[in-house]
């Protein structure tokens, strides 16, 4: 019954030790201290509970990725189910003109290069830059502040597949990996 806190109570424990530390006028402040450090360890041997989980967004076929005027995705790395259709819509959040800060999200396939799919996107600027090429899965639309631009595709193959905004000088920073399981 006791390992069931284990998890959960770390945050608290942790607390409870800096309160300690603070606190040198708490009498039962060694005691606390004992009973964090063996939890604390027990959790370690147990299971990953501490894991960052802000940027590691729940499997989910519908997604919104959103851009901005600082030439970045608000996500880096989606996870979605593979074999089922993916809903995305891509908000440019900013407000400068598509011409300026223009975003795209372009899903590659999987193993594809992206900075040579990069080079070629440049040169595509007739299509918006997106390039005539195999490697693309699908695109939203290039879009401006205050748009957005929704795709639906399936990424049959469970894997990871780059992400890219093509617009130039964009693909160093606006990038991320959709994982399909
Ligand atoms: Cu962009």
């Amino acid at each position: 019954m006791k390992k069931l806190f284990n998890i959960g109570s770390i945050a608290l424990l942790t607390s409870l030790v800096i309160a300690s530390c603070g606190n040198a006028d708490q009498g039962k402040s060694s005691e606390v201290d004992h009973s964090a450090h063996t939890t604390e360890a027990t959790a370690e041997t147990s299971a990953p509970a501490s894991t960052p989980s802000t940027t590691a967004a729940a499997t989910s076929n519908t997604i919104t990725v959103e851009s901005n005027d600082q030439m970045q995705f608000n996500v880096s790395e989606l996870h979605v189910k593979a074999g089922e259709p993916v809903s995305l819509t891509l908000k440019h959040v900013g407000k400068m003109d598509k011409k300026v800060m223009g975003h795209n999200l372009i899903v590659l396939k999987s193993g594809a290069d992206v900075a040579k799919f990069t080079e070629e996107a440049l040169k595509a600027q007739a299509t918006d830059y997106i390039p005539q090429s195999s490697d693309i899965v699908a695109h939203t639309d290039l879009i401006g502040g205050g748009e957005e631009s929704k795709i639906e595709f399936t990424l049959d193959k469970a894997g990871t597949y780059d992400f890219i905004c093509s617009f130039p000088g964009h693909a160093g920073i606006m990038k991320g990996k959709i994982i399909a399981e």
